[in-house]
């Protein structure tokens, strides 16, 4: 594709074309370690994909064939969280991963090289993966004072199983690419050179295929993990569709014009 750079940051790339939005962390000098500002980009460029109706898939994928991402920078790793120029320690990944889970948009992980830690977080809640043959695959946490027991480790374990989820906590090792393909960790294992193809021509396949229906679905998967929050996604959808009805319209057209709206006039389906 003919990317286009939708807006500058310091941390990312947000670029876009054909109705797909690819956003890379740009930091390879750490292997696309983030700090608050790259998470704050990160969410500033996501909402942006959520607004813009000439976007139907994002890729997010990390600079560079060495590293996808690897997870929060420890060298701003402070008392509490991770401190940016504001002096703040945050965990604003967290925000990032829900808007990823919440965006009614299909977001593929590109995977090149390491994936690791809070990085491989990042992967485990878009809702495909596809991996170069050079991608490693694990969390660090308990080896480096750290762990994401939410999605972390909870969607992890929905995803691969609770057996082999531990593990990946537990022992802290890291998998090859055929490994996480193996495990159901990933869609698709492909030669580096090939990744950016393979992963557009399925954000195109995608594409194709009706919109409201795909955002049913990631709705409806992850209300099954996503307790109240994920019904509330998926309810607001449906909330959508009914604005779209003429027996919803009478009803606020009733109001407007302040009288009784006539529901009366629509059939109720089985
Ligand atoms: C990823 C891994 C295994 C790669 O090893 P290697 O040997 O291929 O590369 P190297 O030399 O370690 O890394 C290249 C440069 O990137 C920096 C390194 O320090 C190195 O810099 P220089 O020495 O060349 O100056 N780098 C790599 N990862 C970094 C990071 N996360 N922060 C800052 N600098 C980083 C190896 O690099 C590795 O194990 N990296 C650390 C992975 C890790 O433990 N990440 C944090 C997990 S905790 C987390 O992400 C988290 C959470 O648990 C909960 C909430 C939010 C975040």
């Amino acid at each position: 594709p003919d990317w286009k750079v939708v807006k500058e940051y310091q941390d990312i790339i947000y670029e876009k074309a054909e109705g797909i939005a690819k956003i890379t962390i740009n930091r390879p000098e750490v292997h696309n370690a983030f700090r608050p500002e790259t998470v704050m980009e990160l969410i500033d460029a996501f909402q942006h994909v959520r607004d813009d109706p000439e976007t139907g898939v994002v890729l997010f994928t990390g600079k560079g064939d060495k590293a996808f991402c690897s997870g929060g920078d420890q060298r701003v790793r402070g008392h509490g969280g991770y401190v940016g120029a504001d002096d703040v320690p945050r965990l604003n990944v967290l925000d990032l991963q829900r808007l990823i889970r919440t965006l009614p948009k299909p977001v593929i992980a590109v995977v090149a090289g390491w994936c690791i830690g809070g990085g491989h977080v990042l992967h485990v809640v878009c809702d495909l993966t596809i991996a170069a043959e050079n991608a490693r695959f694990g969390q660090t946490g308990p080896k480096v004072g750290s762990f994401d027991a939410g999605y972390g480790a909870t969607l992890l374990a929905r995803t691969i199983g609770h057996k082999k989820a531990k593990e990946i906590w537990f022992l802290c090792r890291q998998y090859t690419a055929q490994e996480a393909l193996e495990m159901g960790l990933v869609n698709a294992v492909v030669p580096l050179e090939r990744l950016e193809e393979e992963a557009v021509q399925w954000a195109r396949e995608i594409l194709e295929k009706s919109p409201i229906a795909i955002r049913f679905l990631k709705a409806a998967f992850n209300a099954d993990t996503d307790g109240l929050a994920g019904l509330q996604q998926l309810a607001g959808d449906a909330t959508m569709l009914y604005y779209m009805t003429d027996e919803a319209k009478e009803g606020a057209r009733a109001f407007l014009e302040k009288r009784k709206p006539d529901f009366s006039q629509f059939r109720r389906l089985p």
